[in-house]
């Protein structure tokens, strides 16, 4: 039986502020001991680098490394060729936009994504299409902040009227950082192949991979990023995964250290995958301490935790009706179903970082802005929202806390 007070054990920094409450997961989650544990331990017991050393540290580090590979490929599906580790979901992004993207994009071809995307998903593709010339298109939303994809007839998904034979490259995320939706992947990709069997699909995972399990030969999609930290684990790690073919068939991203065969003064033979994408010396323990949060997060998949998050959504969602004001404008997704866990809302009158600052007097930890998601705030004609982004350990007493933070929000400004 999942018990989020009890799990609140594992985060040390919830035993050490007893007060806090958290609401920003989305931004970054917070980290579990045996997380903690894996990262110290490398830089206490067995420090040194990887694929380098013929000796005992090394050996060890190169070996808890790859373990988290493996880790990885377990949990979406894929093989060890298959996944690259980079700094963050931004950088796995940029990878494909320039060692694919700018070598297939020509001009009059055109590149699909969505008004909800995070900045990393959508600056990268602007620019990609501005340089060599291709159409950038964009799918919207609906009002209840759901992807505008459904046929009016059968109600299944079609991209009939965004995605066309010219079409290289549709890239897209799994769930918004704003709205909370969860967009239907698997559906989506399987009606833009109907249409271009070729089309290069490119998904933005950031949001995803710690609230649903992810199979990505089963989404089908070309390419699949997320980084660590949003996933309980370790700063300054991300993962992407690449079909093999689309991967061995990319020239390399970065030139350097450890992605090479063989140099030679006037040519160099790669390695083979995946160290042909990881080039120089990675972040070692942040990847050893990913294992550990992959193995968290199974822990929690087992014990069902999700449905923790959502019964906490529906009562922030019951509470918020209960304050019954009509200041405050709920921006994110209201089918709740279609939600990992995400509350943005507006308060009319009142700028989202006085909001913020407000309830971090009294411990409450929210985020006020554009969320990297500019197109999308502009489209719901908001300069800036502010967002509750719910996590395991969140707990009917974060929720209460809220309220009552948000109520005295609605009273300095009333
Ligand atoms: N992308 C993260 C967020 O949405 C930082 O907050």
């Amino acid at each position: 039986m999942f018990d989020a007070k009890q799990l609140r054990a594992d985060f040390p920094v919830l035993v050490n502020n007893p007060d806090l409450v958290y609401l920003d997961s989305a931004a970054t989650s917070l980290k579990p001991t045996p997380v903690l544990a894996a990262v110290a331990e490398y830089y206490e017991q067995y420090t040194a680098n990887i694929k380098r050393g013929i000796y005992k540290a090394s050996m060890k580090a190169t070996e808890e490394y790859e373990r988290s590979r493996d880790a990885v490929c377990q949990l979406i599906g894929a093989s060890r060729d298959e996944i690259i580790f980079t700094r963050n979901t931004t950088e796995g992004l940029n990878l494909v936009m320039y060692a694919l993207g700018t070598n297939i994009i020509e001009p009059g071809d055109e590149i699909v994504t969505t008004i909800m995307e995070h900045h990393s998903n959508f600056v990268p593709w602007q620019q990609l299409a501005i340089q060599n010339g291709a159409d950038l298109k964009i799918m919207g939303i609906t009002s209840t902040g759901g992807l505008d994809i459904y046929d009016s007839h059968s109600g299944g998904v079609t991209l009939g009227g965004i995605v066309t034979k010219k079409t290289k490259i549709l890239a897209l995320t799994h769930v918004s950082n704003v709205l909370g939706t969860i967009n239907p992947i698997k559906d989506i990709i399987a009606s833009a192949r109907r249409i271009n069997p070729a089309i290069v699909v490119v998904v933005d995972g950031a949001q995803a991979v710690q609230h649903l399990s992810v199979d990505v030969r089963d989404l089908d999609c070309d390419f699949y990023a997320f980084s660590s930290h949003k996933m309980y684990g370790p700063t300054g790690v991300g993962v992407l995964y690449g079909k093999k073919a689309r991967l061995e068939a990319m020239p390399p991203f970065q030139y350097g250290g450890e992605m090479i065969q063989e140099v030679h003064l006037d040519h160099t033979l790669f390695a083979e995958l995946p160290e042909k994408f990881e080039a120089g010396t990675p972040a070692i323990a942040e990847i050893i301490g990913l294992r550990h949060a992959v193995e968290y997060l199974r822990s929690l998949a087992s014990q069902d935790a999700e449905l923790h998050t959502k019964r906490l959504l529906s009562q922030l969602h019951e509470q918020i009706t209960a304050l019954s004001t009509d200041r405050l404008t709920v921006l994110s997704n209201t089918n709740l179903e279609e939600n990992v866990g995400v509350f943005t809302f507006s308060i009319e009158g009142a700028h989202p970082h006085d909001i913020a600052s407000i309830l971090d007097e009294s411990n409450i930890s929210v985020r006020a802005g554009h969320h990297c998601a500019m197109p999308l705030h502009n489209q719901l004609n908001k300069a800036a929202s502010t967002r509750v982004s719910l996590g395991v350990y969140n707990t009917v007493s974060d929720i209460e806390a809220f309220i009552n933070g948000l109520q005295k929000v609605l009273n300095i400004f009333s």
